[in-house]
């Protein structure tokens, strides 16, 4: 709430929305200071006053409703997580700014008043017409939507958009071709389009990438203490990442050696008259609130990873307050195949790291990924960064204006031309689950490749410096794409299956896809050779491409 208001406060206002403080042109010098202090540019001004439909939004997130929502709640000041808050808040936030219309309810019984089935006469519900135009949820909330809605979830299902931290591939998501190919797991099998699903990092882009906002409140303080802009005064001192005991477990001697060289502080709950089970040498604050915590890590030189959580906010915050992330590798990657944590979760995704954004995206010098086994390998990365100046950084993508601009863009973009949705008119409900093909980003955009056997698009995209893009898959998904790339097809056939289209070098088989909700850009197998729709990013904000905003 108290971001709310913040960001209240720096944006002008907007017809249909009611601003609790006064608006920005009553207080021109305050509004003035807070878009330099957030660097919010020029253009986003421009783009944030011009008129837009506002849409009704129904913001469900099912992970603390009912009887999930009592245990999630229950361990959130226990060191449970929070990243998924975080997540919440940032949409809610950008969603206001962008002027739209949000309701927000975590209960269940208020989800049937809210969209459910008014009662009718015999046995058989009347279905209200649905009032939301955009639905965001999570896959527990799905499950609660299904139950509220009865028939009419199929209906409406193309306004769903479903917050899903870790992604979900298309393999995944098709119930039958789960069931008939060994794809079926926990969660998954909802048959919604790949990029109605919003992840925390850029994981696969068959999925559309949501992020948060790095938090960066400390920065003003640090300006009025007349530090510089993106400097902080750092102490020897490294904050290690892990709220709970069992995280610290089996990692003493890698802290310990972090600890001969920097005085090391933690944030790990204690429950009321337990012992603590951390290595002496560690100063442990308890959980903080996120301000104390924050200010503690600004304070640091290093941010140290223990192996888990995996791919939480924390580090890319530390990085955005001047910290280095020390983390360790994995090898062999952790999986769903191998991992108890992922085990279940609809992806292949291979995770060589902790925070494998953080090692990708980002890397040196803010990020180093170090086997934390090896003693030696961890104390030279440790006085290598002792010995390294290093500044603030935030990917623009995890800024304010960042997330605000791909916000925005999904909604323009997203909902009239990407087949799901088109909430702009609500009496054209019923038109929003559209097969048309989708025409954003443009096919100007596409830059086709074949890959090498074995390799996903994800993959191959990413070796020209590009992106997948899922919605250029039916341009490429005809006969005369392998002809413009110099394959020729001794047979072409037309197949539901995610690895199409490809290329199979024996017998030079060419092949297409049937059900465009099995296009993916993660699918690879040793003998297909993909064909894949790759496209530039914009710089700093993979989400979206330079001509396509
Ligand atoms: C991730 O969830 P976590 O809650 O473990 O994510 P964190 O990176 O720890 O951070 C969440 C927020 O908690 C804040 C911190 C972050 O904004 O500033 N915080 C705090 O307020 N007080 C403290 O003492 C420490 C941190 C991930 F996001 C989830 O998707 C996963 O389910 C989970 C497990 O992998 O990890």
């Amino acid at each position: 709430l108290t971001y709310l208001s913040q960001i209240e406060d720096f944006c002008p206002p907007r017809p249909g929305i009611k601003h609790s403080s006064p608006p920005w042109h009553q207080k021109p010098h305050a509004y003035t200071e807070k878009v330099r202090s957030h660097h919010v540019s020029y253009k986003m001004l421009v783009f944030l006053t011009s008129p837009s439909a506002t849409l009704q939004v129904l913001l469900y997130p099912g992970a603390l409703a009912g009887s999930v929502g009592q245990r999630f709640e229950a361990m959130l000041k226990r060191g449970g997580p929070l990243g998924e808050l975080v997540q919440w808040a940032d949409l809610s936030a950008c969603l206001t700014v962008l002027g739209h219309n949000l309701t927000f309810s975590t209960s269940q019984h208020q989800l049937h008043s809210l969209i459910g089935a008014a009662p009718g006469q015999g046995s058989c519900p009347i279905q209200r017409p649905l009032t939301f135009d955009l639905i965001y949820t999570d896959y527990h909330g799905l499950a609660h939507l299904q139950g509220a809605m009865g028939l009419a979830f199929l209906h409406y299902r193309c306004c769903f958009r479903i917050l899903d931290s870790f992604g979900t591939e298309p393999a995944f998501n098709l119930g039958s071709y789960t069931r008939s190919h060994g794809y079926k797991t926990l969660w998954g099998s909802w048959g919604l389009q790949p990029l109605q699903y919003m992840t925390m990092f850029p994981h696969t882009p068959d999925n559309s990438f949501l992020g948060f906002v790095s938090e960066e409140a400390v920065r003003e303080e640090a300006r009025e203490e007349g530090l510089e802009a993106g400097a902080y005064k750092k102490d020897k001192i490294a904050v290690v990442y892990g709220k709970q005991d069992y995280m610290w477990q089996g990692k003493s001697e890698y802290v310990g050696v972090i600890s001969e060289e920097l005085e090391t502080h933690a944030t790990v709950y204690q429950p009321p008259g337990h012992v603590s089970n951390l290595p002496s040498f560690i100063t442990n604050h308890g959980l903080l609130t996120q301000e104390r915590f924050l200010r503690l890590v600004r304070r640091a030189k290093v941010f140290v990873g223990l192996g888990f959580p995996y791919e939480g906010p924390a580090p890319i915050e530390a990085i955005a307050l001047g910290c280095v992330f020390l983390q360790p590798r994995f090898d062999p990657p952790h999986s769903s195949d191998n991992n108890d944590f992922y085990k279940g979760k609809p992806t292949t995704r291979q995770i060589s790291s902790q925070h494998p954004y953080a090692e990708a995206f980002i890397g040196k010098p803010h990020v180093w990924t170090v086997d934390a086994n090896n003693k030696t390998d961890v104390r030279e990365a440790v006085r290598a960064i002792l010995h390294t100046e290093v500044k603030p950084f935030t990917p623009r993508e995890f800024t304010c204006e960042g997330m605000l601009e791909r916000v925005h863009a999904y909604i323009t973009h997203q909902v009239q031309s990407r087949g799901f949705s088109i909430p702009l008119f609500p009496e054209s409900l019923q038109n929003f689950c559209s097969k048309s093909v989708p025409t954003w980003p443009p096919e100007s955009a596409l830059r086709a490749h074949l890959g090498p056997l074995g390799q996903s698009c994800v993959e191959v995209c990413r070796r020209s410096s590009h992106v997948c893009e899922p919605a250029l898959f039916p341009h490429l998904n005809n006969p005369a794409a392998f002809n413009r790339l110099g394959i020729g097809c001794s047979s072409t056939k037309q197949e539901v299956n995610h690895l199409f289209p490809s290329y199979s070098p024996w017998g030079r088989h060419c092949g297409l896809q049937q059900e465009p909700l099995l296009f993916s850009c993660a699918g690879s197998d040793p003998s297909h050779r993909r064909l894949c729709p790759c496209r530039a990013p914009l710089p700093g904000q993979v989400a979206l491409c330079p001509d396509c905003l």
